[in-house]
């Protein structure tokens, strides 16, 4: 289909997608709205095939798990099974979450799914899925086997065993010591401020998640060597993280129920002080204009990364020299120059008390 037909969702080469949470709708389907480029926008939420209204979606997640180059979804609904759309490359979309495994958890229960992201977390080269759910749940972490199946690794996993008592809401994967293995962030925090009247072990204020990925699949939790002030149990919700300080390290920021946010600033020690990464920003020129869908090849780490959420990629460089980029940048162009960011830094996660414009 030529850019005159107007596709839905060619997102290798077409306008923006935009996605609301099925909250926003009376029925719980999650509206698809097709940008048209200039400001007004059609509901295409039905001929996508995406008007299921028995979901109750509260986390979105876009990524392309068959690594057939359409981005493709997956919903976590809370109390009702979680949704796998696969993108058909002609504006609709086919429901897979029971087949691939994902639906349920592996005791064929509908969890509380809320939180949701997409990484590949091993470097088996296809995205795997991280889902919060609610106490007594633990985590969902569904590795991506490849031919469209997903197993979940959490009940053998240090990332099931820490979560079994936790609720989790926001949560994501992100390299935090720049070591090329995505780490896992949860914010957790109860619903109910006299759960532990009735369920001893399980608190109202709880400490965020931050797992370590330290390799082969395999994770452990850190949230305590990181210091007092980010391991202190909170009501969380929310969670987001960005390089606010421009050192090339990712800082965190935690929203709390009925409480402040809470924003942390990375600042590594040990191994992780010499570790570097490499910034890219994404500009579409005859393709859509974030870069969905591109992917960069750095060959220098032997790994591979998918533009399909940020337009702005980040990937650590545990070694400084031998870089080779795939597509190569255009070397005379503003932003290959300040795609570099590269400092060292002190110590672990520092509560950001005082805004310090020197460093910003
Ligand atoms: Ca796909
Ligand atoms: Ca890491
Ligand atoms: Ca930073």
């Amino acid at each position: 289909m030529d850019a005159g037909d107007r596709p839905v969702l060619h997102a290798r080469r077409q306008k923006q997608i935009l996605l609301h949470s099925g909250i926003l709708q009376r029925d719980f389907c999650s509206p698809l709205a097709q940008s048209w480029g200039n400001g007004t926008f059609e509901d295409v939420t039905q001929k996508a095939g995406l008007g299921d209204p028995t979901s109750k979606t509260l986390g979105i997640a876009v990524l392309d798990f068959d690594n057939d180059g359409w981005p493709d979804l997956l919903f976590s609904n809370d109390t009702q099974p979680n949704k796998l759309y696969r993108n058909n490359g002609n504006g609709t979309f086919a429901e897979k979450a029971v087949v691939a495994g994902i639906a349920f958890s592996e005791d064929g229960v509908a969890r509380a799914g809320m939180g949701v992201d997409a990484a590949d977390y091993d470097h088996s080269g296809f995205p795997s899925l991280l889902i919060t759910n609610f106490s007594n749940q633990m985590l969902s972490l569904y590795h991506n086997e490849g031919k469209g199946l997903f197993v979940d690794e959490a009940p053998r996993s240090e990332i099931g065993r820490a979560s079994l008592l936790t609720l989790g809401f926001g949560c994501f994967f992100f390299d935090y010591d720049l070591d090329g293995w995505p780490d896992v962030l949860v914010a957790n925090g109860h619903i109910d401020a006299d759960i532990q009247r009735v369920q001893a072990n399980v608190k109202y204020a709880m400490p965020p998640h931050l797992f370590r990925n330290v390799g082969m699949g395999k994770f452990e939790e850190v949230t305590k060597s990181l210091g007092p002030a980010f391991a202190s149990p909170r009501v969380g919700r929310g969670a987001a993280y960005a390089d606010i300080n421009n050192d090339g390290r990712l800082d965190l920021l935690l929203s709390t129920n009925a409480g402040p946010v809470y924003l942390f600033r990375n600042e590594a020690q040990g191994a992780a002080a010499s570790n570097r990464s490499l910034r890219i920003k994404l500009i579409g020129t005859k393709s859509n204009r974030n870069g969905i869908g591109a992917t960069i090849k750095l060959t220098a780490a032997g790994r591979n990364a998918n533009s399909n959420a940020p337009q702005r990629l980040q990937l650590p460089l545990r070694q400084r020299t031998g870089l080779n980029l795939w597509p190569r940048p255009q070397r005379n162009s503003r932003h290959y120059r300040n795609s570099l960011a590269q400092r060292p830094a002190r110590s672990p996660f520092q509560r950001w008390r005082r805004p310090d414009p020197r460093r910003i």
